[in-house]
């Protein structure tokens, strides 16, 4: 052998040595110099790997509280019969949208869960294709019946208007509007008898310019279904006295006329002190609820809702469906079966839940501040309802 060929010789084993001891030192440099990478770049879709076996490096999560997934699979497991619901006016889009896109990123893309969104008045074709254009999902709309929003003739027009002045004099958040009032009314009774609804069981509210700031990992519908739990909250706080004078007295005369319905190891603890005698004001904030229809749709809550309809209180004062729904909940539900899902960072103007729980934030990656949770806050009622339940 002549001295340029061994010198050639030397350079490439040293040139092979080095390239061996830095992919196994180096595993994203081993990763894409591997035989099969180059073939892939060679020969374009050549890969013999199925597209999730390349996500390998990506992180794996703990699967808490429920099965879990990583960030960037679709999820073929089981799906629950659930839906999405969004109530929207044609100028909520811009709103709408980037509450669509921020649970798509967060939850939905690997899940394509459907949506439902509900309108009094007919969608205008800018809304839906600029909705439609941000999911995989299906997505529909749907115009609501006449007689599920306005203000029915039952109602005293002269009495409600009397309603209406005195709380705009009182400077009470939407005390004068009539429209609000047709919301909390649909809300509390009407949303889930929408013919687009009624396919499904569980539903999942979301309003528009609302945040979600953690990933979910795992599937809360399959979760609410398996666990049995009826009605789920990340944020619970006190309602404004004035919007509900007289909502507590009927709800006792409701309990009176049908003990038959309230649950055996029912909430009211969390609600009142006394048993009843008096309501400490205490909901969950029903801009975001994770919930089962078949509860709404059930003999207890149709009983409720009709009872309180006829008292006329939607608009003779300004009852929420917030209070509603959680004072249903927690009469008609065992306390096992409410769900305080602490791993949702939610944000609706102007509080945020930010997990606590031990992991949940760093697994989430979430974008909230952990120090300006609502929980902690003063007008929280976070703190009952551990209490209650620790009971
Ligand atoms: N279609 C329709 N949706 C409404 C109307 N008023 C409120 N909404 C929706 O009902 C939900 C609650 O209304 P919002 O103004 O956010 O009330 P707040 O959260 O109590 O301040 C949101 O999803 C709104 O888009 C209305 O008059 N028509
Ligand atoms: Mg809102």
């Amino acid at each position: 052998m002549n001295t340029s060929a061994r010198y050639i010789i030397t350079i490439v084993v040293f040139v092979i040595s080095i390239h061996y001891i830095v992919s196994f030192t180096h595993e994203s440099y081993g990763r894409a110099t591997s035989l099969s990478n180059l073939k892939n770049k060679l020969i374009p879709g050549s890969s013999s790997t199925p597209a999730s076996d390349t996500l390998e490096n990506f992180p794996s999560y703990p699967s808490e509280p429920y099965g879990g997934h990583t960030n960037e699979t679709l999820v073929t497991d089981y799906h629950a019969n659930a839906t999405f619901v969004i109530l929207a006016r044609n100028n909520d889009l811009n709103g709408a949208v980037r509450s669509i896109r921020e649970i798509e990123d967060r939850f939905n893309r690997r899940y394509r869960y459907p949506y439902v969104f509900l309108n009094e008045e007919p969608f205008t074709a800018e809304f839906k294709s600029r909705i439609s254009v941000l999911t995989s999902s299906k997505v529909e709309f749907g115009q609501i019946p006449k007689e599920h929003w306005y203000q029915p003739d039952s109602i005293d027009e002269a009495k409600a208007k009397a309603g209406r002045d005195k709380m705009e004099e009182q400077n009470i958040i939407y005390g004068g509007s009539v429209s609000y009032r047709n919301m909390c009314r649909f809300n509390s009774g009407f949303f889930f008898k929408h013919p687009l609804m009624l396919k499904y069981r569980w539903y999942w509210r979301i309003e528009p310019d609302v945040h979600f700031h953690c990933d979910i990992l795992y599937d809360p519908f399959v979760f609410m279904e398996e666990q049995k739990k009826v009605y789920s909250f990340t944020i619970t706080m006190y309602e404004y006295q004035a919007t509900i004078p007289t909502l507590w007295g009927h709800v006792m005369d409701f309990v009176k006329l049908h003990p038959e319905y309230i649950a055996k190891d029912n909430s009211l603890g969390f609600m009142s002190t006394d048993n009843g005698a008096t309501y400490n004001l205490c909901h969950f904030w029903s801009n975001f609820e994770i919930a089962d229809m078949e509860f709404w749709r059930g003999p207890a809550y149709t009983a409720f809702f009709e009872y309180l309809d006829k008292q006329g209180g939607f608009y003779y004062e300004r009852w929420g469906d917030a209070p509603v729904h959680s004072i249903a909940a927690a009469l008609f539900a065992s306390r096992d079966q409410i769900q305080f899902f602490d791993d949702i960072g939610y944000e609706h103007n102007p509080y945020t839940h930010c997990p606590k729980g031990k992991g949940a934030w760093e697994k989430g990656k979430c974008s909230c501040d952990p120090l300006k949770s609502f929980d902690y806050d003063g007008y929280s009622c976070m703190s009952k309802w551990d209490r209650f339940i620790e009971q």
